[in-house]
């Protein structure tokens, strides 16, 4: 007998983000993933809960659960670590392939210290909380304050640590530094040890990378000064973790945003100041470049203000996740424009039946229909997700969601949504506002909600307003659509301005093994007035034609 030495198995890669010309992909097990995710509820984090976990993970078709590890659970007694919650959740996760994004609550969970221990929450001499211009103390940890770095930091070590050894095959995809970092109530830390920081220079990274004359903080930044300090100083602090971190386990790294509203934003500390809100993301980017995404918290409902949010955030420098997004009906049709802006994924929040619901920000009632909201748009992208996920990464791609709200007042927290005059123009012209239209190269796409299949009725919405459409380029003709509620239809571009134009050939059906299989050709009613999707999952792989007659 011949024995050939060969490795038992080879390691698998880790997960890595890589951006190729303003694109982004999320590399799992060495492939493009999108992240059909779920984020749990904020206590669901021990081994009893995970029961009330999975079900919903199941039946929404989520391939990625999202769920806090805490401080207080892993270092209740300093220096003394349990991770028995981590090895319950990476074996239960492991056991249904299904893969983790761990939270990592710890110095500020919403601007508080709640998930930290209570060694660390209860001694403020030690670990200092920011203090306001007239000199009250606020339940926010000061990102100032070296002790509480280094504390956090030691945990948090030991938890990557923890998943170099015990998640060999990297069940944990993607870690959350902290959770909406930042403090409500001031706009930054003014004790005494933030006094002398903040009349100091401003640190040359942010000097150099940003092109500025050097200064003190309020020569250099003027009215923004104090919100840009704080900013920048827990942009520091997260740094500082998730690079201390990464050398133990390089795993993709990111910090999510308790957003401010883009078109009425308030003040700082009215918002979470010092979080990665829109107005300080190039201050974050600087200070911390271990930190491999900033994502957005979206509870906007209104198509305006979400629109607005997502363009925000998807940069050529910064890889747009939905972080959290409500889990009410509304914001489920944002999947579409998510991948559209070549998202790597999307994770709405409160997935679980452990009996609570964050309404009016979610969903008022937990159930099987909260949850279908969501599957129905998954199950039309996981039979395929790894083609999806190559195809959105390197090719044009275009995303639609219904423009036309339909939420009742009630759901209204803080939307700017349209401006009287632009719902009196709506409400004139329905069928011009439920019309989209692109520019993708050789031909247009046109987007409307709310027809009949057959015939050219215009479009009135959909009620309540659910549609959506995902659209990726093959090649100058040829297009790969999916659609929920919606008619998609190919028209000439400038380009063709000339030409008759006919639908050349139009196949549903599915990528298996990164080859396309048809199942059957749509022709007759299915194209004579556009493609017409319902609410089942379809595939479409449609090719357009220009011709001439002379
Ligand atoms: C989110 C979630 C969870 C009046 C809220 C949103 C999650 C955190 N925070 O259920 O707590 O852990 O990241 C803050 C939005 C505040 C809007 C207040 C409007």
């Amino acid at each position: 007998l011949l024995f050939v030495a060969l490795p038992l198995c080879a390691a698998a890669p880790l997960p890595e983000l890589v951006s190729k010309h303003g694109s982004h992909a999320l590399m799992v097990d060495g492939a493009p993933y999108l992240i059909l995710g779920a984020q749990t509820n904020n206590s669901s984090n021990y081994p009893d809960a995970l029961k009330d976990v999975w079900p919903s993970v199941e039946k929404m078709h989520a391939n990625t659960l999202s769920i806090p590890v805490a401080w207080e659970q892993i270092e209740s007694t300093e220096g003394k670590f349990d991770f028995s919650y981590v090895d319950v959740l990476i074996k239960q996760a492991r056991e249904r392939d299904v893969k983790v994004v761990l939270l990592w609550f710890a110095t500020w969970k919403n601007n508080a210290p709640h998930y930290a221990p209570a060694w660390v929450k209860l001694d403020n001499a030690r670990f200092p909380r920011v203090v306001k211009q007239d000199g009250d103390t606020l339940n926010s940890m000061s990102p100032l304050g070296k002790n509480t770095l280094e504390a956090d930091k030691k945990a948090f070590v030991e938890l990557m640590k923890h998943l170099k050894k015990n998640d060999k095959d990297h069940t944990v995809i993607m870690v959350q530094v902290q959770n909406e970092v930042g403090t409500y109530k001031s706009v930054r830390d003014f004790s005494a040890l933030a006094q002398q920081y903040f009349t100091a220079q401003v640190p040359a990274d942010l000097i150099q990378q940003l092109k500025l004359k050097s200064g003190s903080w309020a020569q250099v930044f003027g009215k923004d000064a104090d919100e840009f300090f704080h900013a920048y100083y827990i942009a520091k602090y997260c740094n500082e973790i998730a690079q201390a971190g990464k050398a133990i386990k390089n795993l993709p790294m990111y910090v999510n945003v308790a957003l401010r509203n883009p078109f009425n934003p308030g003040l700082p500390g009215q918002y979470s100041s010092g979080g990665a809100t829109d107005n300080v993301l190039h201050i974050w980017k600087v200070a911390a470049p271990a930190i491999d995404l900033i994502g957005p918290d979206i509870y906007f409902r209104d198509h305006k203000t979400v629109s607005k949010v997502l363009e925000l955030y998807a940069r050529d420098d910064n890889a747009l996740f939905v972080a959290e997004i409500g889990n009410d009906q509304p914001y489920a049709r944002y999947f579409y424009s998510t991948l559209g802006l070549g998202g790597i994924g999307f994770s709405p929040f409160g997935m679980d039946d452990t009996g609570y619901t964050n309404y009016p920000l979610g969903a008022k009632e937990y159930n099987d229909e909260t949850i279908e909201h969501f599957a129905q748009h998954y199950r039309a992208i996981s039979p395929m997700m790894r083609d999806w996920a190559k195809l959105l990464f390197e090719n044009n791609r275009w995303g639609f969601a219904e423009p036309l709200d339909t939420t009742g007042d009630a759901q209204k927290i803080w939307n700017a949504e349209a401006t009287p005059a632009e719902k009196e123009q709506h409400a004139k012209d329905k069928a011009a506002a439920l019309t989209q239209l692109v520019d993708a190269g050789l031909w247009d796409i046109e987007v409307t909600y709310g027809r009949p299949m057959f015939w050219i009725a215009p479009p009135e919405g959909n009620n309540p307003a659910a549609g959506g459409a995902l659209v990726v380029q093959l090649s100058d003709n040829e297009y790969l659509v999916t659609a929920h509620k919606a008619r998609v239809e190919f028209k000439p571009s400038k380009e063709l301005a000339n030409k008759k134009y006919m639908i050349d050939r139009v196949e549903e059906g599915r990528y298996q093994d990164g080859k396309w299989i048809m199942s059957r050709v749509w022709n007759g009613d299915q194209t004579d007035w556009g493609l017409n999707f319902s609410d089942r999952p379809v595939v479409l792989k449609v090719k357009m034609a220009a011709y001439t007659t002379n």
